[in-house]
């Protein structure tokens, strides 16, 4: 008796169960009423009346082992089921790796226009988005009330004395001037704010990198070279630039940047609306007037400046025809975008 209360025993504990087909089979071989436990208690009549309390005890402890067993799988097959797997759950396997986000494709491409500058030697400077009166407009000669004041609506947050949202870039020119001295090379790139209103291809928030290079000796030779070389690694070696006459007050001579078009290569297309060209910012040689308000002698250095926009930049690159889809963050979109190592 004692030998097929041990098979038995044996039987349970090898008895696999993955699904509740298993698990019933499980049932009807040990625990139902002709199953292989109820019949270990019919075989107790045969055994001699001075054994049958210990025997009893052992054929007892192999129903609660069975029930155990049974009770125990038929939990975990019920948690699966409400999981929606209706599979085992192996608990000591490595968990699935989870999605793991990415880059926005605005920080990809300030990244490598940042890299392209870092190489010619320019370091990079921040400065705070929400800005006073003088270094967004009054120490980059915008006289106050002059009418230039207007080409970039303003987000004010306090009046008298102004503070407003930084609309462009160049008011971290003006506090590096006022904390370094020349010669200055530096690249800030940030976000700025324009009361303007939202479409295609304008955001009232986008961001800008703004270059400053400031030296004895600093000619328009050296800006356009500059521009030509971060045009060219940026684009493409057979990209051209051109610099039309323009006006900022803080630059004389100023002008607009454009490149070749990167998508017809200059003959014409809908992007560049067939003139070639597409323009990406600003630039110009600093203002006299500039350099003395922040205690630059404009007699002993010269210097040069300019503006990009990079959501401008990135849609080039990337043939993005809408620059709302930057600010949406909607997945499907930025998935797209991988950093180029
Ligand atoms: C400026 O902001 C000057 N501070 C640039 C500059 C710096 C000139 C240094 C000279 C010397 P502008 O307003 O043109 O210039 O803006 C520069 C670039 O920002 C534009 O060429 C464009 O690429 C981008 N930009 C301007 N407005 C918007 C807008 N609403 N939405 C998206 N990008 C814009």
């Amino acid at each position: 008796m004692n030998a097929e209360i041990e098979k038995v025993k044996a039987e349970i504990g090898k008895f696999s169960i993955s699904s509740s087909e298993e698990l019933e089979k499980f049932r009807l071989e040990f625990l139902s009423k002709k199953g292989k436990v109820p019949a270990l208690f019919v075989g107790l009549k045969d055994v001699l009346p001075e054994e049958k309390r210990k025997v009893g005890q052992a054929i007892n402890e192999v129903k609660v082992l069975a029930q155990k067993k049974f009770d125990d799988q038929k939990a975990l097959l019920g948690n699966n089921k409400a999981q929606g797997s209706g599979e085992m759950v192996d608990p000591t396997l490595p968990s699935k790796p989870g999605q793991v986000g990415g880059s926005h494709p605005i920080s990809i491409v300030r990244d490598q226009m940042v890299k392209i500058f870092e190489r010619i030697g320019f370091n990079v400077s921040h400065g705070p988005e929400i800005e006073d009166d003088w270094h967004n407009f009054t120490a980059l000669n915008f006289p106050p009330d002059h009418p230039a004041r207007e080409m970039q609506d303003t987000f004010f947050i306090e009046k008298d004395p102004d503070i407003a949202l930084r609309t462009h870039t160049s008011s971290v020119q003006v506090r590096v001037m006022e904390n370094e001295k020349p010669p200055i090379r530096t690249l800030s790139p940030g976000r700025v704010f324009r009361n303007e209103a939202i479409s295609a291809r304008a955001h009232c928030i986008f961001h800008q990198v703004e270059g400053l290079y400031i030296n004895r000796g600093v000619s328009f030779v050296d800006l356009k070279q500059t521009l030509y070389h971060f045009a060219k690694e940026f684009f493409g070696e057979n990209t051209k630039i051109r610099l039309r006459p323009s006006f900022f007050p803080f630059t004389e001579p100023s002008a607009e940047l454009d490149v070749s078009c990167p998508f017809c290569n200059g003959k014409g297309c809908k992007i560049c609306k067939g003139t070639g060209w597409v323009e990406i910012g600003g630039a110009g040689m600093v203002d006299p007037r500039v350099l003395r308000s922040s205690n630059i002698d404009p007699d002993e250095y010269s210097g040069f400046a300019f503006g990009m926009g990079i959501e401008r930049i990135t849609m080039l690159k990337y043939q993005i025809n809408d620059i709302r889809l930057f600010f949406e963050n909607d997945v499907r979109f930025l998935q797209q975008f991988q950093r180029e190592i």
